[in-house]
């Protein structure tokens, strides 16, 4: 009955057991039931390369993906702004396909565009020029041919600069740009738009010359908190959108 599910910003981590724990609980339980998941990004809090595919932790989680795929669930994915490194290794180890953004398509009678979200905050000018600079092939050929550790250590580098400068804080109150969500729905022809990274789950609702326009902001994921916060969306057979939390059942606004 489940026709696709949707999740983003799990930002799955070894020392985040409880979220990854919970995440492969939805796996088992809820993703197995759906025939598409659409993997929407920041899956992983970093992805340094697929050669880090042999590490035991992120064995777990592509052979769990891989479990899913075999079954016969779709699975297909749009990277995020952490681990957009993410490529054709990993979906050889999955089963999964992986999307350019933005990826329009059909599903339950939607006209549906989905992205990550990041390019859609176009205020963040800074953090845009990084994205088209780390999104070329050759900056990536380039980066790639470093060795793993090294990879990691520079990434682990800019996370504490981060953190140092409070922009991961800043980043927190960016938020999407009305006219990039305007200008994507204008180009897709959707009048849906699934997406995540802002960490401000909603429902927006749109007017517009050619009918109401919704766009849908999933959460971000953290279990290892006392009070733990994530969870899904999903299409039915019949074109209904349910917002799911952790427990499995329809969030009601
Ligand atoms: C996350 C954001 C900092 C916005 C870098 C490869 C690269 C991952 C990374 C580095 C940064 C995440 C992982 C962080 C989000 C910021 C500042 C603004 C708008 C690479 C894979 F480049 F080396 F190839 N990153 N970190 N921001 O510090 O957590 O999203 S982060
Ligand atoms: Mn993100």
């Amino acid at each position: 009955e489940t026709v696709a599910l949707f999740v983003s910003d799990v930002h799955l981590q070894e020392s985040m057991p409880k979220t990854t724990e919970t995440f492969l609980g939805f796996l088992q339980h809820h993703a197995s039931r759906a025939r598409q998941v659409y993997l929407l990004g920041d899956l992983f809090e970093y992805w340094a390369g697929d050669d880090d595919l042999e590490t035991p932790y992120l064995q777990q989680i592509t052979t769990a993906l891989r479990r899913l795929s075999d079954a016969g669930v779709a699975l297909f994915w749009v990277g995020g702004n952490r681990d957009f490194l993410v490529s054709k290794d990993f979906a050889s180890a999955t089963g999964a396909t992986l999307l350019d953004e933005p990826y329009v398509t059909n599903i339950g009678g939607h006209r549906l565009v989905l992205v990550h979200g990041d390019a859609q905050c176009t205020d963040d000018a800074g953090y845009m020029a990084f994205r088209t600079q780390v999104r070329q092939p050759q900056w990536q050929q380039q980066f790639l041919s470093m060795p793993l550790a090294q990879r990691k250590a520079i990434i682990a580098g800019m996370r504490d600069q981060s953190r140092a400068a409070n922009s991961e804080k800043s980043y927190e109150i960016m938020d999407v740009n009305a006219k990039a969500i305007d200008e994507l729905f204008d180009a897709s022809e959707a009048e849906l738009m699934i997406h995540g990274h802002t960490h401000r789950p909603a429902l927006h609702r749109y007017a517009s010359p050619k009918g109401e326009r919704q766009r849908y902001v999933l959460p971000d994921w953290d279990c290892d908190i006392e009070s733990p916060r994530g969870g899904w969306i999903a299409i039915t057979a019949d074109g209904a959108i349910h917002r799911i939390g952790l427990d499995g059942r329809e969030l009601t606004e």
